[in-house]
């Protein structure tokens, strides 16, 4: 199998979800280390735009999103699955609650004052001012949760979770650990971070165990790959040829020149020639100076295929 490559950055939470499933999965892997903000130089000739973190690369194919890069570390290594069968909706379902309810619930109460300075106190003065500013333009008219509705939300989040766990189980949805479990993992992992607002989660016991089981997993140190690297081996490989059906609820044929974009922050079309449409999966070709052929996948959940104008 050629290698699994993640672009990501140390305290990104989505990229910590993966790296866990990674070390869940014993998975050995690459690490580009990429920028916590535009402009992303390296990463977006192979992504076309996308400029998300993290992003998972497999020779010339680029996986963007975390829900899609999951299904994809699955087929790769089935077991321990992510989706155990008994429980494979519900763990589905949380899981798609955790990566954005909880998240954007997490966010505006970790990011007030105090607890800025607890995930970005390294960064400098005019840093931290070019980090609000990224954010603000990739967040565009997205709803803002005020800290006080999240701080309030959160406290009942954390208890339906901790609930979850009160029989006993050692995961969320019973005696298997589930996509469930790292969806809900890295947002608590982010808040766990921001130390001086962290003190919400002190009356969650249950919770805390929880979360010290996926601490628990070993996990073994990447390669260090350089972003050069990454291309010269997206240059040198050829894209994967897709296999699924092609399921067309678009009236848009393959190879057709379209956009895929993320239906809900960091807008940033992709535009490509449609090569693959399964009934979870896009996927786009498309050609970089650098990057060479390249094939550019995307979950269906979340994001928006058009026909290129
Ligand atoms: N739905 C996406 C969300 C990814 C996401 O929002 N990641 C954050 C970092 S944790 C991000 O991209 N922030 C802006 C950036 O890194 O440039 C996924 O599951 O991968």
């Amino acid at each position: 199998m050629t290698d699994i490559i993640l672009h990501h950055y140390p305290t990104s939470p989505f990229a910590e979800k993966v790296r866990r499933v990674l070390a869940w999965k014993k998975l050995p892997w690459k690490s580009v280390i990429i920028p916590i903000m535009m402009p992303k130089p390296d990463l977006l000739p192979l992504t076309g735009g996308y400029r998300r973190t993290p992003v998972m690369q497999v020779g010339a194919d680029v996986y963007c999103d975390t829900a899609l890069i999951c299904a994809v570390l699955e087929r790769i290594a089935p077991s321990p699955s992510l989706y155990p069968a008994p429980v494979a909706g519900q763990a589905r379902l949380l899981a798609q609650w955790a990566d954005s309810t909880l998240f954007w619930t997490v966010i505006p109460h970790v990011f007030q004052p105090a607890g800025v300075q607890s995930v970005l106190g390294h960064l400098t003065p005019e840093q931290m001012q070019a980090f609000s500013a990224d954010r603000a333009a990739m967040r565009g008219n997205a709803p803002r949760m005020h800290p006080g509705d999240a701080a309030a939300a959160l406290q009942q989040y954390l208890r339906w979770l901790e609930d979850m766990l009160a029989h006993g189980q050692p995961w969320l949805l019973g005696e298997e650990a589930s996509i469930a479990d790292f969806s809900a993992y890295h947002c608590l992992w982010f808040l766990r971070n921001a130390t001086a607002v962290a003190g919400i989660l002190d009356q969650f016991a249950g919770l805390r165990k929880w979360m010290n089981s996926i601490d628990a997993l070993p996990l073994a140190a990447p390669e260090k790959l350089g972003a050069e690297g990454a291309l010269q081996i997206a240059n040198t490989s050829t894209p994967a040829t897709p296999g699924a059906a092609f399921v067309d609820t678009h009236g848009i044929a393959p190879g057709t020149l379209v956009t895929v974009t993320p239906a809900d922050y960091a807008q940033d079309p992709v535009a490509g020639e449609l090569v693959a449409a399964t009934d979870s999966e896009y996927a786009v070709r498309r050609k970089d100076d650098r990057a060479g052929e390249v094939v550019v996948h995307f979950p269906r959940i979340g994001y928006q295929l058009r026909r290129a104008q």
